[in-house]
């Protein structure tokens, strides 16, 4: 696809910040396309036959960024599938609007992403404090199902994200395209700043 007529916004923020919700309510709000990171894994870690299968489980289970190859194509691949389907505002003549939620989360994702598929126009930097973030998954891993709701995991989440996902931040920081948005109030107010600044993207 025509890489000029896409618009990128990267959704980044530690594990539990609440990116998929805020994604949500965007998605309802802008017509944009929610592409989460860790469910095309997540969908391809259960796709029967996978070659990926394991690879995934491990690293999903483990915290650890899954090698970027994977990642990279099943993002392209969504990106093509709802660029050739999806209609309506902001949509058509291969123009779209896409919220990439959860990554880039490690530097080598973020350089190989922007040269062959797509720049980012925004990053949404949602921050709230780690003990607020713990709660958060420990409540949600009552139901969610996801192998990676439960204090050993979610603790290695964090190192990982300290890490490795702080410094494509920093670096996305240096060229002034990071809107931090503080998610620790609730739902309603976080959206009620998220929109200030994805509307000066979208204008
Ligand atoms: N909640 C949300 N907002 C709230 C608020 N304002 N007040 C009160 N409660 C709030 O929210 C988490 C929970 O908090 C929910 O129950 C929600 O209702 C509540 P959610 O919106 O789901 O937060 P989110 O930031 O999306 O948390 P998530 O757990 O999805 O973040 P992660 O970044 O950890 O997970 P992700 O799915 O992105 O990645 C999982 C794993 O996949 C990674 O650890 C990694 O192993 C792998 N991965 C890669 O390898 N490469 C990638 O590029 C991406 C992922
Ligand atoms: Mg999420």
């Amino acid at each position: 696809f025509a890489k000029e007529k896409v618009t990128v916004i990267f959704v980044l923020g530690g594990p539990g910040a609440g990116k998929g919700t805020q994604c949500s309510l965007l998605v309802g709000k802008y017509n944009f396309s929610h592409l989460s990171a860790g469910d095309l894994l997540r969908a391809e870690q259960d796709r029967p036959n996978s070659q990926f299968g394991d690879l995934i489980r491990t690293y999903i289970r483990e915290g650890n960024i899954v090698p970027m190859e994977v990642t990279i194509k099943l993002l392209e691949n969504a990106m093509d599938a709802v660029l050739v389907s999806k209609t309506g505002e902001g949509w058509g003549d291969g123009r779209g609007r896409f919220l990439i939620d959860g990554f880039p989360r490690k530097m080598d994702q973020a350089l190989k992403f922007e040269e062959d598929v797509c720049t980012s126009s925004l990053v949404l930097f949602f921050t709230t404090n780690e003990e607020t973030m713990l709660e958060r998954l420990l409540e949600r891993g009552k139901t969610s199902g996801r192998d990676d709701d439960n204090i050993e995991s979610i603790k290695k989440r964090f190192v990982t994200y300290k890490e490795t996902t702080m410094p494509v931040i920093e670096y996305y920081e240096k060229f002034g395209k990071v809107a931090e948005v503080d998610s620790s109030p609730a739902v309603d107010e976080v959206h009620a700043a998220t929109i200030v600044v994805v509307d000066k993207v979208l204008t």
